[in-house]
């Protein structure tokens, strides 16, 4: 038995010593034949010698040489991993192990903001900087927040241009980012000052301007006495921090379920400034429409128990895809979602 252990330890310190030696693939073989090998290994030749052990110390004897077994696999293990990661040899023989260092090294791109999100916080900048916060919400909804709360009865047919996908009956994917306001006016007390960027979602086959899934900005603000001449004047100094100074702007009467007035804003078209008759952006009007508005609805103020004698509440909302289009004369929306790399490195940081 005192042999035996002896041998083993024996054995360990010839396998270190091999080891720091072992420099390539062809040598880590070698060794691992010497000690592992399945007829003449050290160690099999140990497990061999295992039966002429006395019952008493075979035990302990199978335990030494199996943990000796275990520490050189380990260790071969180890040592094939390192040379894997090495690099190959510049002086090797063989083609493939050769090092080309006339290569030109591969460029590494730092990750920017995508389009969409750099459009987004231009947006975000300038209302902020006229106090208001930005809010968020769940893009999974029930009826009651994406419709009800928001003045749509049930079965309206004011329902049907806000084409919905639903989950189940009562849950559906948010068509707009106006729950997000109604779960906000439930706790919060006026004064409220809120934008609410988000994805939002409609039944749409995807062509050029459509699809399935977009960015929206709404804004909210209710207050004693908030009115229309707050809610234009907010919107033209907006347009003009994100379009310049000397764009014209109209505003157009409109109809939404949740506003009351309502009015859908439009800015001089910026591709042909309403000199092209044919021209794609704005059909020859030489408008483009890029905001939807108007004053809360008082029954919407009452639904979040909001008295509507004492408080006003006006409220705007714009597509950040469309608008994003517009702004960089995109023709596809369907560009914001591929993620070509060719498409996406034209904007922002490089
Ligand atoms: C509450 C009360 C009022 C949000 C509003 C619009 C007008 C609007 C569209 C613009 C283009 C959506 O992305 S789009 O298709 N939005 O025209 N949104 S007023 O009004 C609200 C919202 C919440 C409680």
């Amino acid at each position: 038995m005192a042999d035996l252990k002896d041998r083993v330890e024996g054995l360990r310190k010839a396998f270190e010593a091999e080891a720091l030696k072992v420099g390539d693939a062809k040598s880590l073989e070698e060794l691992r034949t010497a000690f592992l090998g399945r007829k003449k290994g050290h160690v099999t030749l140990l497990f061999e010698d295992l039966k002429t052990v006395p019952a008493e110390g075979k035990r302990e004897a199978g335990r030494l040489i199996n943990e000796l077994k275990e520490s050189v696999t380990v260790r071969l293990d180890a040592i094939e991993g390192q040379l894997s990661l090495a690099w190959p040899s510049v002086s090797g023989t063989s083609a493939e192990a050769k090092l080309d260092l006339t290569l030109p090294g591969r460029k590494k791109y730092v990750g920017a903001a995508h389009p969409l999100v750099l459009f987004q916080q231009e947006i975000e900048n300038v209302f902020l900087g006229m106090g208001f916060t930005i809010e968020e919400g769940p893009e999974i909804e029930t009826d009651y927040y994406n419709f009800e709360a928001l003045n749509f009865p049930p079965h309206h047919p004011a329902r049907d241009s806000w084409d919905t996908l639903y989950i189940k009956d009562d849950l559906l994917l948010r068509t707009h980012t106006s729950p997000v306001q109604i779960r906000v006016m439930e706790k919060k007390k006026p004064p409220i000052r809120i934008i609410i960027p988000g994805r939002v979602f409609r039944r749409e086959t995807p062509d050029p301007t459509h699809l399935p899934m977009f960015m929206q900005i709404e804004g909210l603000v209710v207050d004693e006495g908030a009115t229309f001449a707050h809610l234009k004047g907010t919107l033209e100094y907006f347009i003009r921090a994100l379009f310049g100074e000397k764009i014209k702007v109209r505003f157009r009467p409109s109809f939404f379920p949740f506003t009351e007035p309502s009015a859908e804003v439009d800015i001089e078209c910026i591709v042909c400034g309403g000199q092209d008759k044919s021209c794609r952006v704005c059909s020859g009007t030489g408008w483009k429409e890029i905001l939807g508005s108007g004053m809360v609805d008082p029954q919407v103020l009452k639904n979040v128990n909001i008295d509507p004698e004492k408080y006003s509440g006006w409220a705007f909302g714009l597509g950040i895809d469309r608008t994003a289009m517009f702004a960089y004369g995109i023709t596809e929306m369907r560009h914001f979602y591929e993620n070509d790399l060719r498409f996406i490195r034209q904007f922002g940081a490089k």
